[in-house]
């Protein structure tokens, strides 16, 4: 209709309603529809609500039946089946019989009524499930409040009318935003993959870390064969094949001591991760970095563009790496980036989501060009005490302490490769990102790995990766903070100048007011104790928050916990819910890892 493109799969949900059901008489008036809540059936996949004195039953128990948007019909040509709405198609008993007996059991009552109507209701599911929202950048002025589920009602309703007057939701919706598909995520044919599971799974509960299971492999890096050889054990992000730990490195783990693991915090989980944790510190690892967004800003404007959108002093002569913040008109953290000049008017960002492309995009001038690099670029971290050892042989250029500062960039060359080599590491430790083109990241990879092997290099995955960012003490952007946090609430204020200059959101920091909650950080104190994240914190046995990040520690023997609480003292003793029980846990100092940065800046 507009030339906007929606994400979503129309698949029909069977509803049914039973006849006056005898049991049911005089529980509502004959003018009330509904005065008991929705019921929900988790393990049958079914939910049930009154009407009057009928059930009303939906289930999601059935095949998925997906419907081909073109095929919906105009609402005036709409067969009244039984009302007349294009979304209405005719009731398949057959999909609807096998639950039968589920209703049943669950209302004895039901064993005795019968289906008196039905239909097949078409309703929208998104490749992720949840709702698209927010305002199309390619026609200004057009909203969108899609794959709207009663469970997201009034809060889709009370976000939206907040961001189209304020400018932004109250509640952080990232989750939701139109943009976040990558492009490879917009295909028909992933749309409808992924919606026809949406349907599939709609009531299970799913692991935190389950990835899906088709179309795979979409994406993967330059070193995909490489990480298959070694055995790599994959879970999906964004699309990404991201290797989490390699079996090749197992001989390693065969000494680590670590106390067992329920099985649910079992699943894609490995010993191994603390094997390469640990080799990470004592030699030097190889991390794909390839799925770390990139963006391209260039033109004469861009210094003075990103000076205006983000909260550090960008201002510094080619070759510096600068971590700041993509702040919104309320201080809200929107993204975290790490921006480096790489010539006057050439800049590299390592970014979070694609929200910050379409950001940077909606209030760029006509003198500002920015482009996604991502994925005709790779990049591999290159860390730990021996990565300098690795790295310096294979180049004529200086990458020394003195020669090669933390947080500077260069071209440089590794071998054959070109790369642009950054000196920042996300898990702690001495190295380098290193990036290339796509077509030459194999051969990127093989000689580092090459020249690793006197070294003992391996490979190591996002398991570890994750483990050693939080002992470091390193937020995760859309995890630890969103826009719903500031800098002083998120422990980031470091990368705000508020005596650089007018950017957006210095005027709402200004008056940013006390701090009434923190991220922090917290160590269970059991050493066999795990939380895998979003579980809520108990305060003087009160709910005062909850995870955001959480993973074993593998160099400190226990699991790091990061957490929204009111600002408590470091000491304080806490309680992290898992599985019903009350873990106990310490609210920490931070970072928990190397606070004189010793490992880091040598
Ligand atoms: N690499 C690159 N870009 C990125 C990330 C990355 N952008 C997105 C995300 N990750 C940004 N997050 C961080 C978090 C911490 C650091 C870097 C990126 C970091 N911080 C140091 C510290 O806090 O001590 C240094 C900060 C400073 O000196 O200003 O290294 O992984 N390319």
């Amino acid at each position: 209709m507009a030339g906007v493109h929606v994400p979503l799969l129309p698949l029909a949900h069977q509803y049914a309603r039973t006849g006056p059901l005898p049991e049911h008489a005089g529980v509502n008036d004959p003018g009330t529809e509904a005065s008991r809540p929705i019921l929900r059936f988790q393990d049958r996949d079914l939910y049930f609500r009154e009407h009057t004195d009928r059930i009303g039953i939906g289930s999601y128990a059935h095949k998925p039946l997906p419907v081909d948007p073109f095929t919906v019909p105009a609402y005036d040509d709409a067969p009244a089946t039984p009302m007349r709405m294009p979304s209405s198609y005719p009731f398949t008993r057959e999909d609807c019989d096998p639950s039968w007996e589920d209703c049943a059991w669950l209302m004895p009552a039901l064993a005795d009524s019968e289906v008196e109507e039905g239909f097949n209701g078409v309703f929208s599911f998104t490749p992720d499930g949840m709702p698209v929202l927010g305002e199309a950048r390619s026609l200004r002025g057009f909203w969108l409040a899609e794959a709207v589920w009663v469970t997201h009602s009034a809060g889709v309703a009370k976000a939206v009318a907040e961001w189209m007057v304020d400018g932004r939701p109250s509640t952080d919706v990232h989750e939701c935003d139109l943009t976040r598909f990558e492009d490879a995520q917009r295909s028909p044919a992933y749309v409808a993959d992924r919606g026809t599971q949406q349907f599939v799974e709609v009531y299970d509960v799913l692991h935190p870390l389950q990835p899906m299971d088709r179309p795979r492999p979409l994406r993967v890096s330059p070193f995909y064969a490489r990480q298959q050889e070694l055995g790599a054990y994959f879970l999906e992000g964004g699309g990404w094949e991201r290797p989490h730990w390699y079996e090749a490195n197992a001989p390693l783990a065969e000494d680590v001591e670590l106390p067992a693991r329920d099985a649910w915090s079992a699943r894609h989980w490995s010993p191994i991760a603390a094997a390469e944790a640990k080799a990470t510190h004592e030699k030097v690892a190889l991390y794909d970095m390839t799925p770390l967004r990139r963006l391209e800003v260039t033109g004469p404007g861009a210094l003075a563009f990103l000076q205006r959108m983000t909260s550090n002093n960008l201002a510094n002569k080619p070759g510096a790496v600068t971590y700041t913040l993509l702040l919104d008109e309320r201080g809200g953290i929107r993204s975290d980036l790490t921006v480096a000049r790489l010539a006057a008017d050439r800049f590299q960002i390592g970014a979070n989501s694609r929200a910050d492309e379409d950001w940077l995009l909606r209030h760029a001038p006509d003198d500002v060009r920015i482009r996604d690099i991502t994925s005709g670029t790779c990049c591999i971290g290159v860390w730990g005490p021996l990565a300098r050892e690795l790295v310096q042989p294979l180049t004529r250029d200086d990458f020394s302490h003195q020669g090669f500062g933390y947080f500077r960039a260069r071209q440089s060359h590794i071998g054959h490769v070109p790369v642009t080599a950054l000196r920042l590491s996300y898990v702690g430790e001495l190295g380098w990102e290193l990036y290339t083109s796509a077509d030459l990241g194999l051969r990127l990879w093989d000689t580092l790995w090459e020249a690793g092997q006197e070294h003992g290099v391996i490979a190591a995955g996002r398991s570890a990766f994750n483990s050693l960012r939080l002992e470091k003490g390193y937020r995760a952007w859309g995890h630890d903070m969103t826009d719903e946090h500031n800098q002083y609430e998120a422990g980031v204020g470091f990368a705000v100048r508020l005596d650089k200059g007018d950017f957006v959101g210095r005027k709402a920091l200004e008056k940013a007011g006390e701090v009434r909650r923190r991220l922090t950080a917290l160590l269970l104190d059991d050493p066999a104790a795990v939380v895998l994240g979003k579980e809520p914190v108990y305060v003087d046995g009160a709910p005062a928050g909850y995870v955001t990040s959480a993973s074993y520690g593998y160099t400190l023997g226990r699991c790091v916990v990061y957490a929204w609480l009111p600002p408590p003292a470091a000491g304080t003793a806490v309680h992290v819910e898992y599985f019903g029980e009350k873990v106990p846990a310490t609210v920490a100092d931070e970072p928990l890892f190397d606070p004189d940065m010793s490992r880091i800046r040598r």
